[in-house]
């Protein structure tokens, strides 16, 4: 077998499009084939402004573009690409001609990451495109694993539910906005009952898999997608309801108590009834009124949780 151009083994499909920008369309066509050939997938535009626009259409992670064409020019394009936002890295090749006034550091300084003269040979552009093809996916490899370890930050390995520090920013989020809007907005603390039997009778593994169940039931039956349910503590999760009064609150509350009553939960140890207690806590937005914070509509659910647990527990206070 002759040897490969390792690049060439790569589908075009997983290859970055590359953006053209040139107002010579003899050389846009040039590079064109060159890159094509090459398995790349190419748009091209004939003006910096056009390229720009073609950008906000669709994002292409590898710009190779003329320096002066009518209009804005490649290095006024350079520094604009450098300055807008994408959702991605974007690598700049910038075609210099053979005067000094294509000048390589000030298309770098611009913003540019390589730059190319036009007479290179094709062979050139290939062995440029591939660096670009490495940093890009380097990029897109790092992108992925900090969005990654971002959601991992948020959320409960155990349950999958977003945990106390997303729940605190959630709340602090909607908790402003209902204020700014004068809309309700309430908080449910939930409590799973005696939990402390379940896991000296049954062992913790038995009460994780009771803490996994509890926070799908209580997911399925929060359907609102604006809705947020998270666990804040071992066997404590908490709801925030946005556009929700006391009253429409407290029989969302009642709703996810029964539901969790009526599901005995299959355990490696048997079937085992679990009951929650809830509080409900509520933004006033009266005009009058002190200001409350966070805290307190916290403060207030925790209080009414703390009643529903005196009263004998597997009910509401609101
Ligand atoms: P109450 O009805 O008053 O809430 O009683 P309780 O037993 O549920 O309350 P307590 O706060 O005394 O006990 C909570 C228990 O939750 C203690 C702890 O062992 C258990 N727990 C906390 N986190 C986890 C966890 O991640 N996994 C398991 N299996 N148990 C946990
Ligand atoms: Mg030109
Ligand atoms: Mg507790
Ligand atoms: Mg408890």
């Amino acid at each position: 077998m002759k040897p490969t151009d390792s690049t060439a083994l790569l589908n075009s499909a997983s290859r970055p499009t590359i953006l053209i920008v040139d107002d010579d369309e003899a050389i846009q066509e040039l590079v064109n084939i060159y890159t094509l050939e090459q398995g790349f997938q190419t748009r091209s535009c004939s003006s910096a402004e056009s390229a720009l626009e073609e950008m906000r259409k669709s994002y292409c992670p590898i710009v190779i573009t003329d320096v002066q064409m009518p209009g804005m020019g490649g290095l006024s394009l350079c520094r604009k690409l450098r300055h807008g936002k994408w959702p991605g890295y974007v690598y700049i090749i910038v075609m210099t001609g053979h005067d000094q006034a294509d000048g390589v550091i000030e298309a770098l300084d611009a913003g540019a990451d390589d730059y190319l003269h036009k007479g290179s040979p094709p062979a050139e552009l290939h062995a440029r495109l591939r660096v670009a093809e490495r940093i890009v996916t380097l990029e897109q490899r790092l992108r992925r694993t900090l969005e990654s370890k971002a959601r991992q930050a948020a959320s409960d390995s155990l349950t999958g539910l977003p945990n106390r520090r997303t729940f605190d920013r959630r709340l602090n989020a909607e908790f402003k906005r209902a204020r700014r809007f004068a809309e309700p907005i309430s908080v449910l603390l939930i409590d799973a009952d005696h939990f402390k039997q379940v896991n000296d009778q049954y062992g913790h593994q038995v009460g994780d898999e009771v803490l996994r169940s509890l926070a799908a039931t209580l997911r399925e039956n929060l359907p609102r997608e604006y809705d947020v349910i998270a666990r804040i503590g071992g066997e404590e999760f908490a709801a925030i309801l946005p556009h929700t009064s006391r009253e429409d609150a407290a029989i969302v509350a009642e709703r996810l108590r029964a539901a969790i009553e009526r599901s005995p939960i299959a355990t490696a140890a048997g079937t085992l009834n679990i009951t929650i207690s809830i509080g409900v806590g509520s933004l006033l937005n009266r005009v009058s009124a002190e200001p409350q914070t966070t805290l307190d509509v916290l403060d207030e659910a925790d209080r009414a949780l703390y009643e529903s647990k005196r009263l004998g527990r597997n009910r509401v206070t609101s």
